[in-house]
C-alpha cells in the first residue's frame, strides 16, 4: 500500500476539542464522573483546550469573595484531576478578552425567538424570577464564541447543554453562509464511557450541586468521614438484592458509581456482592469512592499552598488562547466591515 503523505511526513493533525465547566460552587463527584474525567482522558488523543467560564457565572449573583475562592479552587482541583496545562491550555475566560467582544457580535448573528426557546432560560429564569438579566438570556450567545473562537471540532458537553451546542452550530452556519467559510461547525462529543450520576437522596434526579440537601451529592472535597455518612444514608429500596434492574434507582446509582470508580462492570459487582447485603455493599462503595478522592485531594492541598504555580499555570494557558481566538476575531471583524486596527 502506498503510504499518504500523512502517515509518511507527519502525523495527522489531531482533532481539536473545546469544553468548560462554570466555577459557580462545590464541584461534585456527578461532574468528575460525568464531565471531568473524560476531559482528562481526552487529552492524549485530541488537542484539547479547556477553560473556566467565570463570565457565564455572573449570569447568577455572585458575592465577590465567593467568586474568587470558587474559581481559584475550581482551577487547582481540575488541575489535580489530571488536566496537564502543558498539554492542554486551561484558562479563565475572563481573561481572555476575546470571548466578550467575539460574544457581542454573535449576539447581532442571533435571533430572540432562538434564545427564547432555551430551555436552560426558562428554567433559570423561574429558578431566579427577581433577576432575569440579559446575560441569563444571550448565555448561548457568548457559549458560542467561546467554542467558534478556537475552531473547535467537538465538544463535549453533558445532555443539559445540547441545546446550546446546536445553536453555536446554527450561529456558526448562519455566519459562514452570509460571509464565507469562518468557523469550524462544532460536533458534539459522545463519551464512550461516561456517567449519569443522580442524586443519592432523589435517585430519579441528577446528582446537583444546587440541590438543597447537601446529603444527595458528594463535593470532590468532603471529607472521607463525611462521603461515607452520604454514601450510608443513601436511598435505596427494600428488596435487598444488589443487582441493575428497572425500579431500583438507587441501586443502580450506586453501582453505577462503583463502576466508575473501580472499573468493573455491573455484572462483577453483582457477583462480588451476591448475598450480602446493601450496608456492607454501601461502605464498599463509600471506601473506592473515598479512595479515588484521595490523591485528588492531596494533590489540590498542595496546588493551594503554591499560588505562583497556579498563577504562572492560568496565566501562560489565557497568553495561549488569546493568541488562537485573536486570529479567528481578525477574521470575523474584517469579513464585517470593521475598520482594521492599525496599532
Ligand atoms: P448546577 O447544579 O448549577 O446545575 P451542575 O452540578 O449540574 O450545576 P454544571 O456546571 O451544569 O453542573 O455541569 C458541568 C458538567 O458536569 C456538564 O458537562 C454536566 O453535563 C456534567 N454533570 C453535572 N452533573 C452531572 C451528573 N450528576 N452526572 C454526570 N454529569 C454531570
Ligand atoms: N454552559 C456550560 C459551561 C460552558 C461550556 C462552554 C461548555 C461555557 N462555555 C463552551 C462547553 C463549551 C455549563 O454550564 N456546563
Amino acid at each position: 500500500m502506498t503510504p499518504t503523505n500523512e502517515s509518511a511526513n507527519s502525523a495527522p493533525q489531531k482533532k481539536r476539542i473545546f469544553s468548560a465547566i462554570q466555577p459557580s460552587g462545590t464541584i461534585t463527584l456527578g461532574n468528575y464522573l460525568g464531565a471531568l474525567q473524560n476531559w482528562i482522558k481526552l487529552q492524549d488523543d485530541y488537542e484539547c483546550i479547556f477553560a473556566l467560564a467565570d463570565l457565564h457565572t455572573i449570569t447568577v449573583r455572585q458575592d465577590p469573595a465567593t467568586f474568587r475562592k470558587n474559581t481559584i479552587e475550581a482551577y487547582a482541583l481540575l488541575l489535580a484531576c489530571g488536566i496537564d496545562p502543558e498539554k492542554s491550555p486551561f484558562f479563565i475566560q475572563s481573561q481572555v478578552h476575546t470571548h466578550a467582544e467575539l460574544a457581542w457580535i454573535l449576539n447581532c448573528y442571533t435571533q430572540f425567538g432562538e434564545l427564547s426557546r432555551m430551555t436552560q432560560f426558562k428554567d433559570k429564569s423561574q429558578k431566579h424570577a427577581d433577576n432575569i438579566n440579559v446575560g441569563l438570556f444571550a448565555y448561548p450567545s457568548l457559549m458560542a464564541a467561546d467554542i467558534l473562537l478556537y475552531q473547535a471540532d467537538m465538544v463535549p458537553v453533558g445532555a443539559d447543554q445540547k441545546q446550546h451546542l446546536e445553536l453555536a452550530r446554527n450561529i456558526a452556519e448562519r455566519f459562514n453562509n452570509a460571509y464565507s467559510p469562518t468557523f469550524t461547525v462544532p460536533d458534539p462529543y459522545i463519551a464512550q464511557s461516561g456517567a449519569r450520576i443522580m442524586s443519592l437522596q432523589d435517585p430519579t434526579r441528577k446528582m446537583s450541586k444546587s440541590d438543597e440537601n447537601p446529603n444527595g451529592w458528594i463535593a470532590m472535597l468532603d471529607k472521607p468521614d463525611d462521603i461515607m455518612k452520604k454514601f450510608k444514608r443513601a436511598v435505596t429500596d427494600s428488596e435487598g438484592g444488589v443487582y441493575v434492574a428497572e425500579g431500583k434507582d438507587g441501586i443502580n446509582n450506586l453501582i453505577g458509581i462503583y463502576c466508575c470508580v473501580t472499573g468493573k462492570t455491573a455484572e462483577q459487582v453483582a457477583d462480588e456482592f451476591q448475598g450480602k447485603g446493601y450496608g456492607e455493599f454501601k461502605t464498599a462503595v463509600g471506601e473506592a469512592v473515598i479512595e479515588t478522592l484521595r490523591p485528588i485531594q492531596e494533590r489540590f492541598d498542595d496546588l493551594m499552598k503554591n499560588k505562583d504555580y497556579l498563577t504562572k499555570c492560568y496565566t501562560e494557558s489565557a497568553q495561549k488562547a488569546l493568541y488562537l481566538s485573536t486570529k479567528t476575531l481578525r477574521k470575523v471583524m474584517k469579513k464585517i466591515g470593521f475598520l482594521p486596527k492599525e496599532f
